[in-house]
This record gives C-alpha cells, sequence and structure tokens, in this order.
C-alpha cells in the first residue's frame, strides 16, 4: 500500500515538475531574443551588424561552427531569410532538434540568420528615425528588400567568412527577395551555391487566403487610409493585435481563435500545429514590416503579374519611363533554385508555383509528401524534420 503511495505521489510529482519545468520554458521562449534563445540551448551566438548603402542597420544573428571539430565542419555558410513580419526568431523557436538553425548547426554548417529592414531587430538607420521619421522610414518594400537588404547581407557574410559563394535558405517573402536580388542584379547568382524556397511566392494571383483576397480587393482604399492615418508600419511588436495575442494564446485560454487566426490567412490545418508551441510564436510573430509590403503583394494579386512596385501612372513613368511597373527578369536567376511547395498552402499556390518554374531556368520542384501542409508549417510543423529539413540536408550534400 504504502509503495503504492509512493509511486503515485512520485509519479504526480514527477509530473508536475515536469509540467512546470515546460510552463517555465515556454514563458521564456516567449520572451527572450533570437541571441538569447539560442544562447539558452547552448549554441554558440555571435551578433553581427550591417549598414546598408542607404543607411538601415540590419541585425545578423550566427551560430559559428569554428568550435566544431575540423572534419565534420561544413565548407561554405547557410544563410536563412524570413519572411514578412517574420524574425530570426521564428526559424528557432521551435527549440533544438526542430528549428532549423540548429539541425544546420548539428550537421557542421555555419549558420545565418538574416533580419530585414523595419522588423524588431533592425530598427535602426544612421539618420530616420521609425517614430520620427515614419514617412521616410518606412519607405521600402520588398523590392527594396530584395535589391539592397539581402545582397549587402550576402557580401557580409562572404566577407567575414572569406568565401565566394554560400547556401541561401528563404521562407516566404524570403523566397521573393531571393528572386529580385537575382533577377535584377544577376552577378549575385555566382555567389549563391544553391537557394531553397520555402513555399515559394512570386506570382500570387491565384492565393486562397480570404484574409488577404478581402483586403487585396480595398488595396487603392488601404493606401489612402495608410497616408491618411500615418500607419506606415505595419504590425509592429507591442501592437493591439500582439497584446491581445499574449494573453488569450496560453494553453486553457481562447486557443482556438489564436490557431483561427492563423489558419485564416495560411490555410487551415489542426494536424501539424503543436498548441503547446503556440505561444512561443505568437509572442515572436508579428515581428514588424512595411504596410507598403503588404500593398506590393496586393498589387501582385490584383494584377497577376510578379512586378516592381506600381506609383500609379504618372509616377511610373518618371520611375520606370513606363505607364506600368516593369516585371522581374526571372530569366536571369541562372543559380539552382529547389522550389518546396505543397497543395494546402494558402498563399503559394500551386498554379502560382508552376508558372514561376517554368519561367525559372534552373530550377527543381519538391511536392511536400502531406497534403495538408500550410504555409506555417515549414517553420513550425509537427512533422517538418521528416517532411522538409531532411530533403532540404540532401539538396545542399548535392553542392
Ligand atoms: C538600435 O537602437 C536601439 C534602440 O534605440 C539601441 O538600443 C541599439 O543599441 C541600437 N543598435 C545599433 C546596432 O545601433
Ligand atoms: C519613396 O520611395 C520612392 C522610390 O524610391 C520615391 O519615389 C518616393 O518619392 C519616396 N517617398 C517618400 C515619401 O519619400
Ligand atoms: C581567404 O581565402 C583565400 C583563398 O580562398 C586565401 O588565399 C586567403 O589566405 C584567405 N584569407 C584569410 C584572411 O583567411
Ligand atoms: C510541441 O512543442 C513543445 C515545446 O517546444 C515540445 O516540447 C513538444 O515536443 C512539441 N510536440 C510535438 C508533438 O512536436
Ligand atoms: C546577366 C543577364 O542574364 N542579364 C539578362 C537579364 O534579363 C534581361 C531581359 O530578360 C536580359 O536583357 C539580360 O541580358
Amino acid at each position: 500500500m504504502h509503495f503504492y503511495i509512493i509511486l503515485l505521489t512520485t509519479l504526480v510529482v514527477g509530473c508536475n515538475a515536469k509540467n512546470e519545468l515546460i510552463k517555465n520554458d515556454i514563458e521564456d521562449d516567449s520572451t527572450l531574443t533570437t541571441p538569447e534563445l539560442i544562447a539558452k540551448y547552448k549554441y554558440p551566438i555571435e551578433n553581427h551588424y550591417v549598414e546598408t548603402s542607404d543607411g538601415y542597420i540590419l541585425n545578423l544573428h550566427r551560430i559559428p561552427n569554428y568550435g566544431k571539430k575540423e572534419a565534420t565542419r561544413k565548407e561554405l555558410p547557410v544563410y536563412l531569410q524570413h519572411g514578412i513580419e517574420c524574425s530570426s526568431a521564428d526559424w528557432v523557436t521551435p527549440g533544438p532538434k526542430k528549428g532549423l538553425p540548429y539541425l544546420l548547426a548539428d550537421r557542421g554548417y555555419d549558420v545565418w540568420l538574416g533580419n530585414n529592414r523595419g522588423n524588431r531587430y533592425s530598427r535602426n538607420h544612421t539618420t530616420l528615425d521609425p517614430k520620427r521619421d515614419a514617412k521616410n522610414f518606412w519607405n521600402f518594400s520588398w523590392h527594396e528588400i530584395g535589391m539592397i537588404d539581402v545582397p549587402e547581407m550576402i557580401d557580409y557574410i562572404l566577407s567575414v567568412t572569406n568565401k565566394t559563394s554560400l547556401y541561401h535558405i528563404g521562407h516566404s517573402q524570403g523566397t521573393t527577395t531571393y528572386y529580385v536580388m537575382c533577377s535584377e542584379r544577376p552577378e549575385y547568382n555566382t555567389k549563391v551555391e544553391a537557394h531553397i524556397s520555402l513555399a515559394p511566392i512570386g506570382y500570387m494571383n491565384h492565393a486562397v487566403s480570404p484574409v488577404i483576397r478581402f483586403a487585396a480587393l480595398f488595396q487603392k482604399l488601404l493606401q489612402v487610409l495608410i497616408k491618411l492615418f500615418r500607419s506606415y508600419e505595419l504590425l509592429p511588436q507591442g501592437n493591439l493585435l500582439n497584446l491581445y495575442l499574449k494573453n488569450n494564446c496560453k494553453p486553457g485560454k481562447l486557443q482556438f481563435i489564436c490557431s483561427d487566426f492563423l489558419f485564416m490567412i495560411f490555410g487551415f490545418g489542426k494536424d501539424q500545429l503543436n498548441t503547446t508551441l503556440l505561444p512561443v510564436v505568437l509572442n515572436h510573430f508579428p515581428a514588424g514590416s512595411s504596410s507598403k509590403q503588404a500593398i506590393h503583394y496586393m498589387q501582385e494579386m490584383n494584377s497577376g503579374k510578379f512586378r516592381q512596385y506600381d506609383y500609379g501612372l504618372i509616377k511610373n513613368k518618371i520611375k520606370y519611363n513606363s505607364i506600368t511597373p516593369p516585371n522581374y527578369k526571372l530569366e536571369n536567376i541562372s543559380s539552382k533554385v529547389y522550389l518546396f511547395w505543397s497543395k494546402n498552402d494558402w498563399l503559394s499556390h500551386e498554379k502560382d508555383v508552376k508558372r514561376l518554374a517554368e519561367r525559372l531556368p534552373n530550377s527543381e520542384e519538391i511536392l511536400i509528401n502531406n497534403p495538408k501542409w500550410t504555409h506555417l508549417d515549414y517553420l513550425w510543423g509537427i512533422d517538418v524534420v521528416p517532411m522538409v529539413y531532411d530533403i532540404v540536408f540532401e539538396k545542399l550534400e548535392q553542392h
């Protein structure tokens, strides 16, 4: 009898202790920054700053590999670029054994996590203040990120590591900015050994996300409202949505609202959603971007083109010498591009991916072997390692 009571208490205490541990981890991981998270899980971490040619100060996070045994070290660095409203944190929130940067580091890669202008880690500028000079500071789209931030981060990484090329992995907007860069600055094709596109976003007119589609209907009106209310920044850290998600996404609270919020935008798929991880994820996301980035995507949905920002007839004529914006020259992307796509992605639609693939001279498609895979499962899906990352590692090894 006694034995059973002791056993029972041990089990209960044991479980409680374990739950307590998980609970603390969840709370910690929600508030820590990317470098703090990486340090907590005992990986080496470095902070780097890149000053762009137009004055933005970008924060790169690095998990270096020089502490590893020479024989296990991989030759070329890997540079990861996040999507819209995301940051370097979204790659690492699932923790070691799940997060792509950790898995790459375990395999001996020197891992670099980019943060494009405007997100919580890259809000500094040599002369502009994101609040006081909002109109100018936030006057950029993913066009500028692809033309300036991505190539300048690549040059920085290559100079620090003394290499001539690297691997590049992008998720969502992180793929758009890659296509922009290699289309318009083709000399960067040779600096990338291979590019992995997770949920490719080039053309967008078949995207099914009802939230985004609905917003796109009112694109012109939204542009007026943005000017009127001076809301040049879209969903910065600490905004009302953030606070709401922070307070209500904990287990036991109205968690279904949080998951439904993600599902409505990115695609329904409960199977791959880890509800324990959700509060952590939603404390790091959204991380801030410009309203102009969202408007540029809406223009894509409405025009069916993958082209530069549409400033309107007159300004287009002055800026581009044509009343419509120029298309991106996808044929210039000579580097190897692996397109990872899925059938339940509400932003990266099969038809749009196929159309993109047709124009890319050196691409290969990989369809995710799970018909319910959504846009966000590439980062946080329960089975992301066997479904996606194992194939990514295989592809990198081939180069
Ligand atoms: C960026 O700005 C923040 C807040 O003003 C400051 O704490 C931080 O040190 C700055 N970082 C760089 C690299 O200038
Ligand atoms: C924003 O940038 C565009 C393109 O670089 C430029 O034409 C426009 O004048 C800028 N607007 C403001 C308010 O600075
Ligand atoms: C950089 O790499 C080149 C060869 O690629 C080598 O000759 C040179 O010594 C290296 N420089 C440094 C500082 O490691
Ligand atoms: C869900 O996330 C938590 C916290 O990161 C982790 O401990 C757990 O193993 C994850 N569950 C699954 C099924 O991946
Ligand atoms: C370097 C390169 O391939 N440049 C080409 C980019 O695309 C334009 C138009 O498609 C060509 O004219 C360039 O030669």
